[in-house]
């Protein structure tokens, strides 16, 4: 096994948290380094595109959290091996970045007024239509997975976008969006979260 660091904020979310669960699942050992905001500005400019997460392995730099999730995922067995099962499996990861792209403007806003507006904004229609989609696309696969009939880093993707939903993370968007719009990646997010392994991780 290579010798793996995983870079990111100290954070049990976003972007890192997938290739971190990942890891947990498949039990391989990796440095989980832990950067806070000073860290991270004074090394800013060594990482590859100037943003977390980064993955060396061997030191061998990765960067694209998509990307590292394919590669952990590969290593953790939780990335199928049949082409159109990972063609999925990277649709999912894929449309999950698509929707915090949408979100992403309104985390710096300084102004509480224009970042209620714009996350009500939000709540009006781009998240409640991309829930309905997400959740069709995983019902059109049976409702339980979203590749290969299994868990895969697919499904800790959105499991990890999804958690954040419903516990508040972004002010101004209700908790309960989810359940309102999008009942079937609940029972999914409550799916992962039956997980031991998972569970452990987080308490
Ligand atoms: N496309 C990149 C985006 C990476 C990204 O924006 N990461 C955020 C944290 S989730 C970051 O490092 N933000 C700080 C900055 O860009 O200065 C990926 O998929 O990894």
């Amino acid at each position: 096994m290579p010798t793996l660091r995983l870079s990111y904020f100290d954070i049990k979310g976003s972007r890192g948290q997938v290739a971190r669960l990942a890891f947990e699942l498949g039990g391989v050992a990796f440095e989980d380094a832990r950067l806070n905001f000073a860290d991270f500005t004074a090394r800013k400019e060594s990482f590859p595109y100037g943003a977390l997460p980064i993955l060396e392995v061997d030191g061998t730099v990765i960067a694209q959290c998509n990307g590292i999730n394919r590669y952990v995922g590969k290593l953790c067995n939780l990335y199928p091996s049949d082409a159109v099962q990972a063609a999925l499996c990277d649709e999912t990861m894929d449309a999950i970045e698509d929707v915090s792209h949408k979100v992403s403007p309104t985390l710096f806003l300084k102004d509480e007024d224009e970042k209620k507006r714009a996350r009500e904004a939000l709540v009006e229609g781009p998240l409640p239509v991309f829930l309905k989609r997400l959740a069709a696309r995983l019902e059109a696969r049976g409702g339980e997975y979203f590749a290969d009939g299994r868990l895969t880093v697919a499904d800790l993707k959105v499991f990890v976008w999804i958690r954040s939903l419903q516990l508040g993370v972004l002010d101004h968007v209700p908790t309960t969006l989810v359940a309102t719009h999008a009942p079937s990646l609940v029972a999914h997010h409550d799916r992962v979260w039956a997980n031991p392994k998972i569970r452990a991780h987080y308490e």
